[in-house]
């Protein structure tokens, strides 16, 4: 059994059943994210947008030009051309877990600016990122755009931000992305869009783990479930059962009675001075935060 289909028969056979997001992102998923990220609903991504070109001239004067700038889950390194130019960075390092898709967008990247060095290499940012040695060590900013480390439990949020801390000396810095709390209709709105999109994203999980461990889960049992939990203060996806079904897959399964959920993401909101908190904890005691009019999102830089 592969170390994926471990985790994922693990995660069903609890109670409540879990599934790591991660499993959202196939081919289609993927898709189905970019999506999202064009709904009416969805405002982290045009209000994070919309911070940038509002501030960019600023958090250029506060970052200084010729840094080397590292990406974490670039994908199609979208974010990073409109930055590098905002910044004027001389090298870009492009990292995700998934190295083809990757190495076509930094490629597409280095032609259409030749005057930035380009790379990519894969990594998985659980685990320690070992950066490539002929990566300068002086004067990087990590990047992470999208309010990414929202979909982390406080405890590996904070393991992920010293893991950051660790690829920077003293004169590096950490741009990051940070999703705000705010009315519970604006919330839950965008994670249950009218068209269904969000919808479809998490059924999918369902069809690709079908394929990753051969069970036979059918979309049509399930319905897409998401809320505001105040208390963690975080956005909860679930599949929820619609009538009692029995799962199988290779080696196992499980029944699920109706209205039984498995729960596949949380997006935590924080507050300004809880995430400065979150990073002074990590090593990041200097920080500025710029926000849109609403007060919706917030683009933070970090430094030691
Ligand atoms: C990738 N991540 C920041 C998204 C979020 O908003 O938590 C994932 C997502 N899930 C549902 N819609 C978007």
């Amino acid at each position: 059994m592969s170390d994926a289909a471990r985790e994922i028969t693990e995660g069903l056979s609890h109670t409540p059943a879990t599934l790591s997001p991660k499993y959202f992102y196939d081919a289609r998923g993927s898709q189905i994210f970019e999506e999202i990220t064009r709904l009416p609903e969805y405002y982290p991504t045009r209000t994070e947008r919309e911070i940038m070109r509002l501030h960019g001239r600023d958090i250029a004067r506060r970052v200084g030009p010729g840094r080397t700038v590292i990406e974490l889950g670039a994908g199609n390194c979208e974010k990073a051309r409109s930055l590098c130019q905002t910044i004027a960075a001389s090298r870009f390092v492009a990292v995700d877990i998934s190295e083809e898709f990757l190495q076509q967008s930094a490629a597409r990247l280095q032609a259409e600016m030749p005057m930035l060095t380009v790379c990519a290499f894969a990594a998985d940012l659980s685990h320690e990122i070992d950066l490539p040695g002929d990566v300068p060590a002086a004067h990087r900013l990590v990047y992470y755009p999208g309010s990414s480390i929202g979909n982390f439990d406080l405890p590996q949020a904070q393991a992920l931000l010293q893991r950051m801390r660790h690829m920077l000396h003293d004169d590096g810095a950490l741009l990051i992305g940070v999703d705000l709390r705010k009315d519970v209709a604006v919330l839950e709105a965008a994670y249950d869009d009218a068209a269904g999109v969000t919808a479809a994203f998490n059924l999918n999980a369902l069809a690709h783990v079908n394929r990753l461990i051969g069970s036979d889960f059918d979309l049509a049992d399930w319905k897409h479930v998401a809320f505001f939990n105040h208390e963690a203060s975080r956005i909860e996806m679930h599949l929820e059962a619609v009538v009692d079904v029995r799962v199988h897959w290779p080696g196992g399964g499980r029944g699920f009675a109706r209205g039984e959920r498995i729960h596949t993401e949380n997006s935590y909101k924080y507050d300004n001075e809880g995430f400065a908190g979150l990073l002074d904890q990590a090593g990041f005691h200097r920080t500025v935060a710029w926000t849109d009019p609403q007060r919706w999102f917030a683009v933070v830089l970090a430094c030691p």
